[in-house]
Order: C-alpha cells, then structure tokens, then sequence
C-alpha cells in the first residue's frame, strides 16, 4: 500500500507546558495556515462569524473558547496570543482532558504536532541575528538592507555554528579555513554599516571643492578664485555601488603661518590618515613648483589608503603631465590617473566609475555570511590569532558560541 503523501502546508504545532503540571497549558500552532486553521475553531468573545479575519489582528490577545463543532457547544474556554502573521499561542485550561481536546482537534484540522524544541528554535533569535536588525533599521542603500537582512535570517550564524561543529569534531584545519573565508569579505562588508571615506587633496586653487560638487551633483562646498578658500573639512554622504560613501572636501595643504588656514591644514592631514581612498587633485593648467614637491611630502607620509590622481582643469590648456607627476614619488606612478574638469564636468563620470572600482572591487555574493561591522571583524581576527595559539579547540568554540549567546 503506498504511503500518503505529507502535506508539507499544514500546520505545526505544539504543547509547550509539561501536560498536566500547570494551571495553565500554552499549545503553539504555526505555518502559513496556522490562522486561518485556528479561525475554524476559535471564536472570539462578542463575534458570530464562522471565519474570522485573524491576519488583520496579529498582536493582539483574544479570549474566546474553543469550538471544534460548529454546531456544538462550546468546548474550552482559551486566550490566544496572535504572535505572529504565521503563529499563535493557545492558552488553556492546564488539565490534561483540556489540553487532549484541543490538541485532538487540531490534528483533526491537519496540523502535525511536533517537538516544542521546533517552536522555540524558530522563534529563538540570536546575537548576531538581533545585531543585523538593528543595522537594518539604519541602512543607507538597497544593497546594504538585502545583505543584512540575510544576516537577520541566519546566513553568518550557521556559518557560525558550522565553525563550533568543526571545532567540536576537532576539525581544526576546516575552522581555520571557514573564519579565513569570512574575513575576506569583511573589508567590503564593514561597509554595509558604515561609509566608505574619500578625501579630496591637493595645493589650495586646485579645484577641489569645484570636483567634490560635481561628484555629488550640487554646490555643496564654496568654489572661490581664491587659494585657501576651503578652511574645514566638508562632507558629504553619497551612494556608489549600492555602497554608502562619504567624500571629504579638505583646506589646501601649502606653507602658511595664519593660524586657521594652519587649523585647516591639520584636519587635512588628519583626514588623509583615516580615510579609505584620497583623490589627489593637481591643476594640470598650471606648471609644476617647488610647492608641489613641498604638499607631497606632508601628505604621501600620512597616506595609507588607495589613491586616485586627478589632473583638473582639463579644460586648459595644459602646463604639466601625469609623467612629470609620476617623476615625483613612486606612490603616484602607481596611482591610476585620469585628467578631469570640474568646470565643464568633463572626465567626472569616469571618474565616479573609477572610484566605485577601486572600492567596490567585486559584488558580495547574495546570501553568505558576512562579518558586516567592524566590532565583527576584529572579533573574528582575534579568534582567528586565538585559534593559531590554542591547543583547545572547544575553548575557541565556546569563544564562538558567545558570540551568538544573547545577555
Ligand atoms: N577652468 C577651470 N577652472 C576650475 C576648474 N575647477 C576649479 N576651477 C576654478 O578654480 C578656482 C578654485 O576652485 P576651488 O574648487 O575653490 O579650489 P580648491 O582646490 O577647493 O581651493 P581651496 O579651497 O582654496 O584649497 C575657482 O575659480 C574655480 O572656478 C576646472 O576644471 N577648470
Ligand atoms: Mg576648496
């Protein structure tokens, strides 16, 4: 005889009280038809309907009684918890005879009843699941709420608990490796949470302020014929690659005794020490001076981040080239370099495209694991060096574990 085949909608269910032992017994129901089975034979107080619309009510809390035949009396009186657009908790009289009645009609109705293991699995939400949330709640772009929200759905927490299962079976080797595989994506994936840094760089008249508008696509910063025109560090939060990026419009760097030009000049340099990229910007309209030499090397030293030269002013007849440049420093013969003009806007999509490449090398793949905070990243790195040191391969599980474990 063959067997019938599951019904793989049907609702779960569970009694999460130990029969009998209580006052109170709480059966759980869920799947996608867990509300609609319970309006068959749930009826609230003060309503007649036979289907009750309990979709529309979710959060809420209803007293009624139970009535497995329409027809027939009423069976139990109950409260049900609506916890969910998929899932309900029936809270009933604790005897035994009670909790059968109901558990017996709603297998009646189809439902299969499980393990209470099942519910409170799914409902349980760990650490990291919960940290996720609450970076989604504050992404800046489409791609960074789609990245996160597989985080919310488990994606680094199994690979989380894959990496304790390795440990745990003394696969050191395949730990090693699985948290080697994380952190390679974490450089991109910080990201997700926090904005990459561009600084713009260069002698004062260069045309930074006039190149950070055209990036942004407005007059954000004061374009002036005047050097020393930007004294503070501007900002400006935009979007390349589906990525937030922050651009930094700085002071021209150049020899000054006045003391706020001086100021300027040192939130410069701080600036380029942190950032992730610097666009050095040089006026190609105008020879190269002893200057150049003299900003260059305030500012070479302090950069370790990517870095794009831009010749503006191509719109100009030009008085330098990138190969007198590249004569300069070996740090700017490597750079990639392309000629602009953020007058006539000329070379400036280019330029976007360049920058979204440098930084946004490869797309992260939809549905992996991702270490997608900074906090996350050294995490990682530290268990990583825990792990190279350690002879105790539960330890550094437990190390992971806790990662997870809420407070
Ligand atoms: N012809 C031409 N002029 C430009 C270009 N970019 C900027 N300028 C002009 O150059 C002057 C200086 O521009 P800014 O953007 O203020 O220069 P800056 O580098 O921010 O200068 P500081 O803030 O003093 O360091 C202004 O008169 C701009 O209009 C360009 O691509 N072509
Ligand atoms: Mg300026």
């Amino acid at each position: 005889m063959a067997t019938p085949s599951p019904n793989i909608s049907a609702p779960l269910f569970a009694v999460l009280s130990p029969a009998g032992a209580a006052a109170i017994a709480v059966i759980a129901i869920w799947g996608e038809a867990a509300l609609a089975t319970l309006a068959r034979t749930f009826r609230p107080l003060g309503t007649k309907q036979q289907t009750l619309p309990l979709k529309e009510r979710v959060g809420s809390v209803l007293v009624g009684h139970w009535q497995s035949d329409l027809d027939g009396e009423a069976e139990e009186e109950l409260v049900v918890a609506l916890v969910a657009p998929d899932a309900a908790e029936i809270s009933c009289h604790g005897g035994r005879s009670a909790v059968a009645r109901i558990t017996q009609s709603l297998a009646r109705e189809g439902c299969v009843l499980v393990d209470p293991a099942l519910y409170v699995a799914r409902s349980t939400c760990d650490a990291l699941k919960l940290q996720a949330m609450e970076r989604l709640t504050r992404a800046k772009t489409s791609l960074a709420a789609a990245h996160l929200l597989d985080q919310t759905r488990g994606a680094l927490s199994s690979a989380v608990r894959y990496m304790i299962d390795s440990l745990e079976r003394g696969d050191v080797a395949g730990a090693r490796r699985q948290i080697k595989d994380l952190l390679t994506t974490a450089r991109q994936a910080i990201h997700l949470t926090e904005p990459y840094r561009v600084t713009i760089v260069g002698r004062p008249n260069a045309g930074k302020s006039a190149l950070l508008n055209q990036l942004v696509g407005y007059a954000r910063a004061m374009v002036f014929d005047q050097p020393g025109t930007t004294r503070d560090v501007v900002q400006v939060t935009t979007a390349l690659g589906g990525y937030a990026v922050e651009i930094s419009d700085t002071a021209g760097v150049r020899e000054t005794s006045e003391p706020i030009e001086r100021e300027g000049i040192e939130r410069t340099l701080a600036s380029i020490a942190t950032c992730d990229l610097a666009l050095l910007v040089f006026d190609q309209s105008a020879p190269l001076t002893a200057d150049d030499q003299a900003f260059l090397a305030q500012v070479l030293p302090r950069l370790t981040a990517a870095l794009i030269v831009v010749g503006n002013k191509s719109d100009l007849p030009p008085q330098c080239s990138f190969e007198q440049l590249a004569a300069i420093n070996t740090t700017i013969a490597r750079a990639p370099s392309l000629s602009a003009s953020a007058l006539t806007g000329a070379g400036i999509r280019e330029l976007l495209a360049l920058l979204e490449k440098q930084l946004v090398p490869t797309p992260l793949a939809q549905g992996s694991p991702l270490l997608f905070s900074r906090e996350l990243e050294q995490a990682f790195r530290q268990i990583l060096a825990a792990l190279d040191q350690s002879n105790d391969p539960r330890a550094i599980a437990r190390q992971l574990a806790e990662l997870l474990a809420r407070s």
